[in-house]
């Protein structure tokens, strides 16, 4: 059943991070089933009230602790109950991650963000991640860690080595995730965001189109995290990279214009993120990534590797934000 696009218009007015919205999943579904262009042109109008339109931010990933991950994440090349060819590594000595951050910097990111196949890191590991935090920090950039479920007293520690921002997504809506992840729940995630959240971390979570998710449970992912009070201050949207040996390796590809919906849905509900277009660039064309622009995301990975997967060439990318004008800055949040 189509939603009424008298809905989408009706819709809570958000002008603020800190006003506690409250979207429905019926209001965030009428949004997604607006004519393209009424929607773009809404995202856009959204965008230019609290953003240079032009100004992109970019933030490098590095796997500082690859594979052999405990999880059972249907789409995650890095657990070890799938045969994706991903071997388990240790983590990475602080030198080595060191020298990734500073190349990173020298490419032009602003932000570094380190990854590693977790499911919780153990006291140790928090440790040695919090010295590559403070690391990294002294280079001039901007640090995030993904680090899996935190416990008490993790987060603060993180956030004492200066870590600016914990990435932890949502992944997709609440109905659908059992179907993804039986590892860990739903509220375990939301567990570990409020930790983030109340030791003063920024945060940065999202989710992923193409795990085989209906509309109206795209729609309730961004319900999830347009309604966290106040909403993420960044906002990660993957394409889901289709990797074989993974349980999700033979989904059909999402319809191009269902995804660059998606990010205008979270432009439109959550006005002041940095709404990241993240993984599954590699699998775009440049094209498609300009409406991606359009649709008000401003934030991308930038740098020849996601984790474990591709991401476009540095040099590829600074060419396509050249063609499109576009200039690169740490953004506001
Ligand atoms: N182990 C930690 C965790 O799960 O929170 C941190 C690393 S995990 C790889 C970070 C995020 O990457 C996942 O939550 C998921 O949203 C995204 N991701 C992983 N594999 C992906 C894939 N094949 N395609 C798109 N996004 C993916
Ligand atoms: C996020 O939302 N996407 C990034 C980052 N946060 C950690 C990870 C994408 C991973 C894509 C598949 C891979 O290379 O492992
Ligand atoms: Fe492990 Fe994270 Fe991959 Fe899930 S997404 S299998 S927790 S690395």
């Amino acid at each position: 059943m189509q939603a009424d696009p008298a809905v989408a218009n009706a819709a809570p007015a958000v002008t603020s991070r800190r006003n506690c919205a409250s979207w429905n999943v019926d209001e965030v579904l009428a949004l997604f089933e607006l004519p393209f262009a009424d929607l773009l042109y809404r995202a856009q109008e959204t965008h230019r009230r609290f953003f240079d339109a032009n100004a992109i931010q970019l933030s490098t990933l590095l796997s500082i602790k690859t594979g052999g991950c405990p999880e059972d994440c249907a789409y995650c090349p890095q657990s070890a109950r799938y045969d994706t060819g991903v071997e388990a590594e240790k983590l990475l000595p602080l030198d080595d991650v060191l020298a990734a951050a500073q190349t990173a910097k020298d490419n032009g990111a602003t932000r570094f963000c380190m990854g590693a196949a977790w499911r919780s890191p153990k006291p140790h590991q928090v440790e040695a991640v919090a010295e590559m935090v403070k690391a990294v920090k002294g280079l001039g950039l901007e640090t995030c860690v993904t680090l899996g479920m935190l416990r008490d007293g993790q987060a603060e520690q993180l956030r004492e080595a200066g870590l600016d921002y914990y990435n932890h997504n949502l992944d997709t809506a609440p109905e659908f995730y059992g179907q993804i992840i039986t590892t860990r729940t739903y509220q375990d995630r939301l567990d570990t965001l409020g930790r983030v959240r109340d030791a003063g971390i920024k945060v940065c979570c999202g989710g992923i189109v193409g795990l085989g998710e209906s509309r109206r449970e795209r729609a309730g992912l961004i319900v999830q995290l347009a309604n966290m009070d106040p909403y993420p201050e960044s906002v990660p949207i993957n394409n889901l990279v289709r990797v074989e040996g993974t349980p999700l390796a033979d989904n059909a590809a999402v319809d191009p214009f269902e995804f660059v919906r998606t990010i205008a849905v979270a432009r439109i509900t959550m006005p002041e993120a940095m709404v990241r277009l993240s993984a599954g660039r590699e699998q775009m064309n440049d094209a498609l990534q300009a409406l991606c622009f359009l649709a008000g995301a401003n934030s991308m990975f930038y740098g020849d590797r996601l984790l474990i997967t591709d991401n476009p060439q540095a040099e590829a990318d600074r060419s396509l934000l050249r063609r499109l004008g576009m200039r690169v800055d740490a953004g506001t949040h």
